[in-house]
């Protein structure tokens, strides 16, 4: 274990310097262009997706000079799809043989510090992975992913969720960061705009579509887990993804209750009630996020309360339409769940 699992390793790999900058502004000058979400910085189309100009700067970058080793595992969500959950399952999963689950870092440190996305922390030049935690996490979509990460045919967790409870989680997101005027970001616009694909890492639904292929031509490489699914069920989850890391848990910590301990650390009530997650930060490339940012309701039945009917509607008819011949579904909660 290294000495600290969270720490941030900087090497001496090309660094994002000023002649870079030029070249990155020149390309955004050629992409198309759309606003609305954070006004006044746009978000730009690249490869077929919606980026902000931050994270696109790393996700080019990362295309350019990431390195990916063969064990490395890279845990990719959309955003708000459930990036928070499954970097603490995957760490604490991971972690469990170095820390007791009372003293594990996932208590003082919110999980984004703990696993680092490349497109962010990339632009730091951070590289180096600690052998026995190799985790890194990325928005990017499947076809945009570095082509070092196909080569070392290293292994990718993916985290859908039901696209409903994206946006609704995303719009809220957005509100608290600084879009706090109702009136001027009401939830009909971020919908329509949503529904035509155009947010930050969209479309969501080729986003999830593009690792779900993934996952049904790659199964040893790339495992498709669903948010609502590892709610309804987190035991079955947590041995799925300790044994594609390559750590099932032994009959031992089965007895042991580890399988139990993992789900308790990482549950939203344990995470959202830590000190480190009300009253913390993170950088991010543009201002320090609060931590208690990533924590709100934690279910996906939220968006009842925010989208009509013929929202909520429209939104299940692309997911038909988009998924149908692929086999891929997001099934809803009810009431009673
Ligand atoms: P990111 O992609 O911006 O990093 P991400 O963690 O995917 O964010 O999104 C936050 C959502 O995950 C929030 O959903 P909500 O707005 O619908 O509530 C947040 O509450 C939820 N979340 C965070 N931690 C957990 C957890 N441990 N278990 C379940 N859901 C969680």
């Amino acid at each position: 274990m290294a000495s600290s699992a969270c720490d941030v390793h900087k090497t001496s790999e090309p660094q994002n310097g000023e002649e870079g900058k030029v070249k990155f502004e020149d390309k955004l000058k050629t992409l198309d262009k759309g606003d609305f979400w954070t006004p006044p910085v746009n978000l730009y189309r690249y490869e077929g997706f919606w980026f902000f100009p931050d994270f696109l700067e790393g996700i080019m970058l990362a295309q350019e000079q990431f390195k990916s080793h063969p064990n490395d595992i890279i845990l990719c969500t959309a955003p708000k799809a459930g990036t928070t959950w499954i970097k603490a399952l995957a760490f604490a999963i991971l972690s469990r043989h170095g820390y007791d689950f009372s003293s594990n870092p996932l208590l003082t440190t919110i999980s984004h510090e703990c696993v680092r996305y490349i497109e962010v922390d990339y632009i730091r030049n951070w590289t180096k992975r600690d052998p026995e935690i190799p985790l890194l996490a990325t928005h990017m979509p499947y076809t945009s992913l570095p082509k070092s990460v196909m080569d070392s045919g290293c292994k990718i967790v993916y985290v859908g969720r039901d696209p409903k409870a994206v946006l609704v989680s995303l719009w809220h997101f957005l509100l608290k960061l600084g879009r706090k005027d109702k009136v001027q970001f009401p939830i009909e616009k971020a919908h329509e705009l949503f529904c035509e694909g155009v947010s930050s890492y969209g479309p969501y639904w080729d986003h999830a579509l593009g690792y779900w292929k993934a996952s049904l031509e790659r199964p040893n490489n790339v495992l498709f887990f669903k948010y609502e699914d590892m709610k309804r069920d987190p035991c079955s989850h947590v041995k799925r993804l300790a044994e594609f890391l390559g750590t099932p848990f032994s009959g031992e910590e089965e007895a042991d209750a580890a399988v139990e301990k993992v789900i308790k650390l990482c549950s939203f009530e344990t995470l959202s009630k830590l000190e480190v997650n009300k009253t913390g930060h993170i950088d991010s490339p543009s201002m320090p996020l609060a931590n208690n940012l990533f924590f709100r309701e934690g279910e996906s039945k939220d968006w009842v309360n925010h989208l009509s009917k013929e929202m909520a509607e429209r939104i299940d008819r692309i997911s038909v339409e988009k998924f149908k011949d692929f086999g891929l579904s997001f099934d809803v909660p009810t009431e009673q769940e």
